[in-house]
């Protein structure tokens, strides 16, 4: 260790810069530590920081969240300053030749803050601009030595810090949450041997097979450019003039057209890596496998009216619920899975496993659990982490590595040649949010906002003037070193522009999604095709539409076609000739029912009717009772504030009938209270919050003569005795009443009351 600055060679302590050669500095050890940055938020301070080692937090805890205390900034007690930190002592006035002149030029303050300003946006992400993210951990269940030597899953009970976005693809930053969309579910592993990005969507299957088409497809979907209409919506004559020519996206359009396109909730979806990857242990052998995230909390959608109605009372819904899940102490959570196949099973499957529109059928190879993720703390400040967190598929770690999938060939490109104009340059890796926790050494140097102050006159290997360092990991035995995969058949060997064979089957797996749903999801697919291919104003689009569509489902085909007053065409020809039969017919998992998740109500928000009169006691005790059960219960009268109950116990509503619309619950619980029931039938709120939670067949509790509010509404049937419908409970005694709406909010929907049209 070297502690005076005469013996530096190469200023490699910072002190000597400043003077401890001629006595003006402390020596090295007579520094005192500065409290830390969080409290004094004063300047960057090389003592604070992190030397960034790998590192395992304890569950819960996030070793990122020390390295980034040297970024934090907490102003609390501090002065204001400008970015020089000038003091500034008064920040309401310019500068100014009088009280009456004009403004001096050499108003630095005016200007320091005019001009940040100005800068404050950048471009938003071409796809996926509106997202919201979270901190959390990963756990693995259990070491796999035999597929991988990736870090995460090197131990059982080994922790990874983790940072996830959500978002949506077509829309801006600012639009829905709730629009009919695929979801990205981006997955950051701050692993101990660098950054892992598990770049993946809650859909298994994408719309293209060939990265050449993402700008194409990217530009139909979005809003049409003369006129840039629709915000968010697929529901346009481009995209569907597009999809119509380009039959391999069939597949995924039915998942789109599915439920899984407006879910209810960020932790009630699934989440997929999409492409076949590989793991390779240390003997350098290799499986594919494919990722998938299934939520504790159960898979759950929003209907689709339901969707639309949300979008204007709280376009923040997802934002909002994933938010309030983390500081509510509802941890979203997931379970990661994967299906594990070899190169030889994989050449006998129906289906081309570097084809990004196939599934690999949970019955043809089962999933297997290997850990899961929890989040647990939210960002600090969005700009900050949600928005300049940067994903790519690139970023992988020793252990993994990719399959020849063309689409995620692209990817591994587009990424970070998106990056480096969103985030201004090539050092967006120093980002914090960006930055590994494992050390960076290369020799990388400079560009635009570099952070690092890279010591010594060597930026280039070989070298002897820095002893080599620093040195390649593979003498070592460690570092990434891609897998030397066989190219199989002779022909792959020549340069060619085209796909493999079984890439031109584009109906079977349609067909299997389709056919693998509920009556329920069914028609909810039926009815989602033909409201978007009603919003299609050119009739060939529509036409071509329905003549692919009956090539994967005829009844499908048929009900669309019904929807849209139009006669069934003859079906498209087929891109290949003779289909190669599927192994599987029928996937019971490709249902949204197929997982419940754990049958708690934690994180579900229900709504509880009240007004002057109302029967307090009953309503809190259905309160207490949901509250333990970690739901989310507020009270909802005309107005907020004191509601006067008919029995003193003290109530105090937290929303108005008209500040939270109904539909922005999970459930309704209607009170007792001759007076509040009466004052509630003159606010016509009351009725659409009833038929709003009935046509959406969410669960409803009437409490006594709450009961009266349902019959006003018209909707259920009217007495305790005989209700047919298992998501309305009616009940005198609250205990009883409370029980019995439990077990119907845990199910989520009673779809059995839904018609179409809508009876309500
Ligand atoms: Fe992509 C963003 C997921 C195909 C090019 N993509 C982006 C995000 C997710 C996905 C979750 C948001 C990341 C974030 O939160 O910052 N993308 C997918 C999946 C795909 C897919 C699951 C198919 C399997 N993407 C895809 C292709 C290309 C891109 C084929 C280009 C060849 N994607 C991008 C992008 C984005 C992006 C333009 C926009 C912002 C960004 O990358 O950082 O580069």
């Amino acid at each position: 260790v070297q502690t005076t600055a005469a013996a530096l060679p190469f200023n490699a302590n910072k002190a000597g810069e400043h003077g401890a050669a001629n006595g003006l500095a402390p020596e090295v050890g007579q520094h005192v530590t500065p409290p830390s940055r969080l409290v004094t938020g004063s300047t960057l301070s090389e003592a604070q920081t992190s030397t960034k080692v790998g590192t395992q937090a304890a569950e819960g805890g996030n070793p990122t969240v020390a390295p980034l205390d040297r970024v934090r900034v907490d102003s609390s007690g501090q002065p204001l300053t400008t970015n020089q930190g000038v003091r500034i002592a008064d920040n309401q006035n310019s500068l100014k030749a009088g009280t009456r002149g004009p403004v001096l030029l050499e108003d630095f303050i005016l200007r320091d803050k005019l001009t940040h300003f100005d800068h404050e946006r950048i471009p938003e992400r071409i796809v996926h601009a509106r997202g919201s993210a979270a901190h959390g951990f990963f756990e693995a269940y259990e070491a796999l030595p035999e597929l991988t030597t990736a870090a995460p899953f090197k131990a059982a009970g080994k922790i990874t810090p983790v940072f996830v976005r959500f978002s949506t693809v077509q829309g801006e930053r600012g639009s829905k949450d709730t629009a009919r969309d695929v979801r990205g579910f981006a997955v950051k592993f701050y692993t101990d041997e660098g950054n892992w990005d598990l770049v993946g969507n809650n859909m298994p299957v994408f719309f293209i097979q060939d990265a050449m088409k993402f700008p194409d497809l990217v530009h139909a979907v979005k809003p049409e450019p003369h006129h840039q209409m629709p915000q968010a919506a697929s529901a346009h004559d481009t995209f569907w003039d597009f999809v119509s020519l380009m039959p391999e996206s069939t597949h995924m359009l039915m998942w789109v057209m599915s439920d899984r396109a407006i879910p209810r909730s960020y932790a009630t979806m699934q989440g997929f890596g999409v492409h076949s990857y590989r793991m390779v242990n240390a003997e350098g052998e290799s499986v594919f496998v494919k990722f998938h995230w299934n939520p504790k909390f159960g898979t759950h959608s929003l209907t689709w009216d339901e969707a639309v109605k949300i979008s204007g009372a709280d376009p923040d819904y997802h934002r909002r619920d994933l938010w309030e899940r983390i500081e509510g102490g509802a941890f979203p959570e997931w379970e990661l899975g994967i299906q594990v196949f070899t190169e030889d099973e994989a050449s006998r499957f129906s289906f081309d496993i570097l084809d990004a529109t196939k599934i690999v059928p949970e019955e043809l190879v089962p999933i297997r659990p290997i850990g899961r993720m929890v989040l647990n703390r939210n960002p600090d400040n969005f700009f900050a982490e949600t928005e300049q967190v940067a994903f790519c598929t690139a970023n992988i770690i020793p252990g993994l590595d990719f399959s020849n999938d063309p689409l995620l060939a692209g990817r591994i490109h587009s990424y970070v040649d998106t990056q480096i104009t969103r985030l201004g340059g090539p050092n967006f890796h120093e980002i914090p949010i960006n930055s590994p926790i494992a050390p960076v050494h290369n020799n990388q140097r400079d560009g635009m906002h570099r952070q690092a102050i890279h010591r010594g006159r060597v930026s280039y290997e070989p070298n002897s003037l820095a002893g080599g360092c620093p040195f390649q990991a593979g003498a070592a035995g460690q570092g990434f070193t891609s897998v030397a995969a066989r190219l199989r058949a002779r022909e792959d060997q020549a340069k060619v522009r085209a796909k493999p064979e079984l890439f031109a089957e584009h109906y079977n797996q349609a067909r299997l999604f389709y056919e693998s749903q509920s009556p329920v999801e069914q028609n909810h697919i039926a009815a989602a095709f033909r409201f978007e291919l009603s919003k299609v104003t050119v009739p060939a689009i529509r036409e071509r539409m329905l003549a692919s569509l009956r090539n994967a489902s005829q009844d499908l085909a048929a009900k669309v076609a019904a929807g849209l007053n139009m006669p069934l065409p003859e079906p498209m020809p087929k891109a290949i000739a003779r289909a190669p039969r599927p192994e599987v017919k029928v996937s019971p998992a490709l249902s949204l029912f197929a997982r419940p998740g754990d049958g708690s109500i934690a994180g579900r928000k229900i709504v509880m009717l009240a007004a002057d009169g109302v029967v307090g006691e009953s309503l809190l005790a259905v309160h207490a009772a949901l509250f333990a059960q970690g739901a989310v219960p507020r009270i909802a009268a005309p107005r907020i504030g004191p509601v006067q109950t008919a029995d003193g116990v003290a109530l105090q509503a937290d929303v108005s009938l008209e500040n939270e619309p109904g539909f922005l619950f999970d459930a309704l619980v209607l009170p007792d209270g001759e007076a509040a029931v009466n004052a509630l039938l003159r606010d016509g709120h009351t009725y659409e919050f009833i038929r709003d939670q009935y046509r959406h067949c969410k669960s409803i509790l009437a409490l006594g003569t709450g009961l009266q509010l349902l019959q006003a509404a018209g909707v259920g049937t009217a007495t305790a005795t005989e209700v047919p419908d298992p998501g309305i409970v009616v009940a005198d005694d609250a205990a009883t009443g409370a029980a019995d709406f439990i077990e119907a909010v845990a199910k989520h929907r009673h779809f059995q009351r839904e018609t179409d049209p809508p009876m309500v």
